[in-house]
């Protein structure tokens, strides 16, 4: 065989000489041209997914896309909970597009489901179009599937090929992947600092740390997420909002998440924001038996009020994670102050951090420290990172990173 090795060339090596090739290099070549070409509509499928942003909670993120001789038949993402998956949307689209789906590729960055949920079985579908090979980024971690519908595949006689672009997959589902396995949210402290981890100075000024870029990224965080979460200090101090609000949704209206204020003694101002816009609804405040009854009759004429155990004259944290999971809360980003964070570092409910770091240091004892509380007394007890990335974003340093648990913890494991 004589080529110009396309899948090398695709690559962007150059190869101007022609190229002689035994059969076992044909066949190492085609496995490359394979490779290199699950890999680009992998890709294509994982932007695709990503269009739904925000949208599928508490289902994942899914693309999904058909191709035949290279060319592309059909592409489908999953729009919403309750509305069909992105293996039936890239179907449909072939179909109204008039191409036959049989014998054609279907690349999809979540394993197809096997089971009947709010939508019926991807895998009886798939298998009906007759298509020949499925290529899947990820496994679905949801126990009811789990491995589950690649076996139905491979059964009714698919290739199904696995693992292409996984990491990436599950990156973009992270927050899902936790909770159908724990039911309980995947939850993010994001601060907002200057390189000293301050979040506001000696005189409480908090507006603005970070760049206008790190607070449009900071947007996407909260896109992403079910729920936002501050303390009632940080209610009293900024009177947040706590919408999303993009330069890309221009004219448009905010977008309101669920807003969860911790509250043991039920202090939020009646006039703040989060209990007079327009996303009241929207807004919970957690409340302990500290909180006086009239003050909770009070709030809940403009908010749902929650009765949480208490733990350490604070909220019981795990106790709020399970009770938020139970109602389909997947994604839970925490916004400040710095109290909240410590307590939410210190007691093991933190899955990642997003830090944005200004090149500012405001200095001083008494400016507000991005993680506050008592801190950790001992090495062992301090959360250890792992993951790091970082990332610039305008003049600001983006670090986010998962939270491997305590130092104790991780060095046992070591
Ligand atoms: C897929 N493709 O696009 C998605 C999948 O209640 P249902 O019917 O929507 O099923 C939800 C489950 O299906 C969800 O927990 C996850 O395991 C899987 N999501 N599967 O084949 C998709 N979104
Ligand atoms: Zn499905």
């Amino acid at each position: 065989m004589t080529s110009n090795c396309p899948p090398l060339a695709r690559l962007g090596f150059g190869f101007r000489q022609k190229w002689t090739a035994t059969p076992r290099h044909a066949t190492f070549l085609r496995m490359l041209d394979q490779a290199v070409s699950d890999t680009k509509f992998m890709r294509q499928a994982l932007a695709l997914a990503r269009r739904a942003l925000g949208c599928t909670s508490p289902n994942p993120m899914v693309g999904a896309i058909l191709v035949k001789s290279n060319r592309i038949l059909g592409r489908g993402w999953h729009h919403r909970a309750g509305l069909p998956h992105a293996e039936i949307e890239a179907l449909r689209d072939a179909a109204q597009k008039g191409h036959s789906t049989r014998g054609a590729t279907l690349y999809v960055t979540l394993e197809p489901c096997s089971t009947h949920g709010r939508t019926p079985p991807c895998t009886d579908a798939v298998c009906k179009a007759g298509i020949r090979r499925v290529v899947v980024a990820a496994t679905d971690p949801n126990p009811v599937h789990a491995g589950g519908g690649l076996e139905i595949l491979r059964r009714s006689g698919i290739e199904v090929a696995t693992g292409i672009l996984e990491w990436e997959s599950n990156q973009l589902n992270e927050a899902f992947n936790h909770w159908i396995v724990h039911k309980t949210p995947f939850v993010t402290v994001k601060a907002a600092m200057t390189m000293d981890g301050k979040i506001a100075t000696a005189g409480g000024e908090s507006k603005w740390i970070t760049s206008p870029a790190s607070r449009q990224f900071a947007m996407r965080l909260r896109r992403a997420a079910d729920a936002i979460l501050v303390g009632v200090n940080t209610v009293i101090a900024d009177n947040p909002s706590l919408t999303v609000r993009s330069s890309d949704l221009n004219a448009r209206k905010p977008l309101g998440r669920l807003r969860i204020v911790l509250d043991p003694r039920a202090r939020t101002p009646l006039n703040s924001e989060i209990l007079t816009d327009a996303f009241c609804p929207l807004t919970r405040v957690i409340v302990t038996d500290a909180a006086p009854r009239r003050r909770i009759q009070a709030l809940e004429d403009c908010a749902t009020v929650v009765r949480a155990p208490s733990h350490n004259d604070g909220i019981d944290l795990p106790w709020l994670l399970q009770h938020l999971g139970v109602q389909g809360i997947t994604n839970l980003l925490v916004e400040g102050g710095g109290e909240t964070h410590a307590h939410f570092l210190n007691s093991a409910c933190t899955h990642r951090v997003a830090f944005f770091y200004a090149p500012k240091i405001v200095g001083g004892r008494t400016a507000r420290r991005a993680a506050a509380g008592d801190g950790a007394r001992r090495r062992e007890d301090f959360p250890i990172l792992k993951d790091v990335r970082t990332t610039r974003v305008g003049p600001d340093l983006f670090y986010t990173a998962r939270v491997a648990s305590s130092a104790q913890q991780t060095s046992s494991q070591a």
